[in-house]
């Protein structure tokens, strides 16, 4: 799963890069031309169990990769994004919004003002302008070669629904046209997530109504955070990280809550894969047929599969062993339409 992290100028991305994935970025950068990129592990018992029973060399878990953009060269004042920016961000799986909505006047807004709801607004506009100009000139460009075919009039719809002031990501779109779009890597088709970065004086107090409202008008998901705070604190040796938290109310890691904001948000779930070298999770959408999991740990094992064995992990722990889950019948063939469960351990049988 990669994660880019967009939003206007000193809205405090690297901060909230570095409060959840615990790296030490520079703050305030903002002739900085360099990107931060980092990985953060997602904690998964049932991969520290499955080790218990196979003793595997290596234990693995699913990883989020963040991509924390560095500031636009040469933009206005309105403009978030540049070609560096989107280069890095085009291979991202979704995007995070940091929405600047902390008081700071030593930190300067780039439109003068700490405004969530202007902010949210702006940046879906900004990326669908940008999607907007690569399709007009992919449509000119069909409409030239007389290509009037499904990529054109998926095109046109893709345009039509982009003038109507929509990010593609809410256009209804069939499964083969889903394919098609998405090797554009359009940004407003990713899904897009806000987070609100508060300043401390938010902690505790429940009337975030600005950013709520925002979030809603736009149909995005919202996740708040005091990143200086996290920042500061995730910096604290490991023991001092929890007193901390606890006497300043900060509740979960922000790192933890992340997690399971983005895998509620996204629709993601785990499965494992289990043996003697390596115990492993891995991160796949809700409803993703057994085909398409093997293609997330090879391409050859998709391009090859025969079937998928599979047991549900609970059935796995209650047998003790995968010959005694046998014995049972816990065991499932599945073929390549079987939709893969969360915990579902899988043996993927193929041949190329
Ligand atoms: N007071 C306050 N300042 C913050 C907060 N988050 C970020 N900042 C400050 O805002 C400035 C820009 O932060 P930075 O993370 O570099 O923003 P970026 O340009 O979006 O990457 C820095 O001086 C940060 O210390 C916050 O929650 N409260
Ligand atoms: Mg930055």
């Amino acid at each position: 799963m990669k994660v880019g992290m967009i939003g206007f100028a000193r809205s405090g991305k690297t901060t909230v890069f570095n409060a959840i994935t615990g790296a030490s970025a520079e703050v305030g950068a903002y002739g900085s031309r360099d990107a931060n990129l980092a990985v953060i592990k997602v904690p998964d018992e049932r991969v520290d169990t499955l080790a218990t029973f196979y003793k595997p060399k290596k234990k693995t878990y699913a990883e989020f990769e963040f991509i924390d953009i560095a500031p636009a060269e040469g933009a206005d004042a309105d403009k978030t994004l540049d070609n560096a920016a989107l280069n890095l961000l085009r291979n991202a799986d979704a995007l995070v919004h940091v929405v600047r909505a902390f008081d700071d006047e030593n930190v300067l807004h780039p439109m003068g003002s700490v405004n969530p709801e202007r902010d949210v607004t702006a940046l879906e506009e900004e990326l669908q302008i940008t999607d907007f100009i690569i399709i007009e000139k992919r449509i000119e460009r069909l409409e030239k070669e007389h290509r009037k075919d499904q990529e054109y009039d998926l095109l046109v719809r893709c345009k039509e629904h982009l003038e109507a002031g929509n990010p593609l990501r809410t256009l209804p779109l069939n499964a083969q046209e889903d394919t098609v779009l998405r090797s554009f890597t359009f940004l407003s088709q990713k899904p897009m997530m806000l987070l609100g970065n508060y300043g401390e004086a938010a902690i505790g107090n429940d009337d975030p109504a600005r950013m709520q409202a925002a979030a809603g008008k736009h149909g995005l998901k919202l996740i708040e955070l005091c990143g200086k705070l996290e920042m500061e604190v995730s910096q604290l040796p490991q023991d001092e990280q929890e007193v901390f938290r606890t006497e300043l109310g900060l509740g979960e890691e922000s790192r933890i809550r992340f997690i399971h904001f983005a895998y509620e948000m996204l629709g993601l779930i785990s499965f494992l894969t289990a043996g003697d070298p390596e115990v492993r999770a891995w991160t796949i959408r809700k409803g993703t047929s057994a085909v398409d999991a093997a293609g997330v740990i090879h391409s050859d094992i998709k391009r090859g599969f025969i079937r998928a064995e599979t047991i549900a992990y609970d059935d796995y722990v209650a047998a003790g062993s995968m010959a005694k889950a046998k014995e049972k019948g816990k065991v499932r063939l599945e073929g390549k339409d079987y939709t893969v469960q969360d915990g579902d351990i899988i043996l993927f049988r193929f041949n190329v």
